[in-house]
């Protein structure tokens, strides 16, 4: 397909200190070349932001926020807003990640409101959707998934979808080791570009990039990546070790 591969690692709320983000920032720099055969971006925690914009220079590695919060400035004690992130040099932010969901209580509501106010900054926005394991062993995988991207995409118009990736998460395979069979993934990232295609019209459909995400390693990526709708990966706790973080943003085709 036309669509660029796009892999991104979401470093949580690891690692521990800013000299560690530093580090592994400029160690994954390092192995990001004119050879690499996609996007990469590093999603950190915000009081890093700034070092690990600093650490990856100005090799093309982009640097993004994990969650960005949907107002502008005012008495919302800890929150940061997407201008803020912004001002960083940061011009992604995810969206929806399955632990705000389900950790933060995270409504569909809210992430539709997050996503739309980073399109609205012309922030590029990774939203993140997936089933729980329960509602994977009752089936309603494909039901899921579209609620979700129905729901957290509501009133995102067709020329902000230029800026809008999708990361289908299974909730069961996140961090878990336990990795969704590759063509498992292929049916449900299929799915969802149907989806996409009953809300924006084949040819935008075609266009959007969709991750996939859970327990990615490198052993599982080359698999993935060949799929006709897998266009990427969000990697959690593999992009935090750079060796291997490495050579899943330079998965072989
Ligand atoms: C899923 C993923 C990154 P991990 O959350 O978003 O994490 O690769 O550790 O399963």
């Amino acid at each position: 397909s036309a669509r660029t591969p796009f892999i991104a690692g979401n470093w949580k709320m690891n690692p521990g200190t800013k000299n560690e983000a530093i580090a592994l920032g400029k160690e994954i720099a390092s192995s990001f070349s004119d050879s690499t055969p996609c996007e990469v971006a590093l999603f950190a925690p915000y009081p890093f932001l700034d070092a690990t914009v600093g650490a990856v220079g100005s090799s093309g590695v982009k640097i993004g926020a994990e969650m960005a919060f949907v107002e502008e400035k005012g008495a919302f004690t800890a929150a940061v807003s997407v201008s803020m992130i912004k001002s960083l040099g940061c011009n992604w932010a995810l969206a929806g990640h399955s632990e705000r969901r389900c950790l933060f209580g995270e409504t569909d509501e809210d992430i539709n409101k997050q996503v739309l106010n980073l399109l609205n900054h012309d922030v590029g926005c990774i939203l993140c959707i997936g089933e729980t394991q329960a509602e994977y062993e009752q089936g309603l995988v494909g039901p899921i998934c579209t609620t979700q991207l129905k729901k957290n995409l509501l009133g995102v118009t067709a020329e902000q979808m230029a800026n809008v990736v999708i990361a289908y998460e299974p909730v069961w395979a996140i961090g878990t080791g336990l990795t969704c069979p590759a063509s498992e993934a292929q049916d449900v990232h299929a799915t969802c570009r149907g989806v996409l295609a009953d809300m924006y019209g084949a040819a935008i459909a075609d266009t959007v990039r969709i991750q996939y995400g859970g327990s990615v390693t490198p052993e599982t990526v080359d698999e993935l990546m060949a799929k006709p709708d897998i266009d990427g990966a969000l990697v959690g706790g593999a992009s935090l070790v750079a060796e291997k973080f490495s050579r899943i943003i330079n998965f072989k085709v």
